[in-house]
């Protein structure tokens, strides 16, 4: 029922890089057929960095780690068919036998099951706004208490409360580590005037964090938060408003639950006229080389 492709089987025995990558994004986070050709590029680059891909998703009874290629397509053009799936969702979607794609949470679970230990995604889930009123807070949160995974990702995602999802992963004992940043990226852009406490510059340095706190068996992962690069950045204004408006359309529709998040992104990629599409795809590119780097540079060091 959770199911290893060979290679992937193959490279954790010989303790090689892998790197999960999530299907949530692929199938309710981009269009058809940005997604594909992203999901496609992300498995890639993986390669590109001498790692290798484990996208994780739901295929009709088998939660699956490491993806062929026409399950990728199959994820990517979605229609209903494909659930959204966080942890809650697991064993019904199993039972079921329907397609599923893993969220952030899901697939923290299936990489932290398997023993992967690298994971990148475009921003992670948090602590919604309205969330002392609406209780909204991401499962990506616990879970990521729950599993020894590092977690790139370029900050959380711009229509959550960033300050109070870093409260919240303080809480959990959760380490936020910027990588050659002080502060909590904010998604599509760089800046959130949100400080952190680390910062790493060099990726060797990182790597051996990352094993003194699972040497010291601590369940918790890590969030490596990997801003934007500069030159993809897009202009700040027209981003924030477009994340406002979506979230007060949202916000008048009564909007709730598993289709808030994947409502906003589809909405500010309406309104910011694909910018911000453009943008999430070159930020979890980044966030996918970085991963690599990082599986790779940590499967070099000693023992
Ligand atoms: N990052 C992106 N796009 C996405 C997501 C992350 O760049 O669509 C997805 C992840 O799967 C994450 C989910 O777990 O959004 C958060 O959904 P929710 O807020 O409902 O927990
Ligand atoms: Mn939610």
């Amino acid at each position: 029922m959770l199911y290893c492709s060979e290679e992937v089987r193959e490279a954790l025995a010989e303790g090689r890089a892998v790197v999960a990558l999530e299907s949530t994004i692929i199938s309710h986070g981009m269009p058809w057929p940005q997604n594909a050709e992203t999901a496609f590029a992300l498995e890639a680059l993986v390669r590109e960095q001498g790692a290798v891909p484990a996208t994780v998703a739901l295929t009709g009874g088998q939660l699956k780690v490491g993806l062929q290629a026409d399950e990728i397509e199959r994820l990517a053009r979605k229609g209903q068919e494909v659930v959204k799936c966080s942890l809650r969702d697991l064993a019904v979607v199993l039972q079921r036998g329907q397609w599923g794609a893993t969220t952030v949470a899901a697939t923290l679970f299936a990489a932290g099951a398997v023993g992967i230990r690298f994971f990148a995604t475009g921003g992670i889930g948090g602590v919604h706004r309205g969330a002392e009123r609406s209780m909204d807070v991401s499962a990506d949160l616990p879970q990521l208490a729950r599993s020894q995974v590092a977690l790139v990702s370029a900050g959380a995602k711009a229509v959550l409360d960033l300050a109070r999802t870093l409260e919240y992963l303080e809480t959990l004992g959760v380490p936020v580590i910027g990588y050659g940043t002080k502060e909590f990226p904010a998604f599509y852009t760089r800046s959130s005037g949100l400080p952190l406490l680390y910062r790493y510059d060099v990726l060797r340095d990182l790597a051996k964090a990352l094993k003194k706190q699972w040497s010291l068996s601590l369940p918790q992962g890590v969030l490596i938060a990997n801003p934007i690069p500069k030159e993809y950045e897009p202009e700040a204004a027209p981003l924030q408003a477009a994340v406002e408006r979506a979230l007060e359309e949202a916000f008048a529709q009564g909007l709730g639950g598993k289709e808030l998040t994947p409502f906003l992104l589809e909405r500010i990629r309406q309104l910011t006229g694909g910018l911000s599409l453009s943008a999430n795809i070159r930020l979890v590119e980044n966030n996918v080389r970085l991963a690599s780097r990082l599986a790779v540079e940590y499967a070099g060091l000693p023992a």
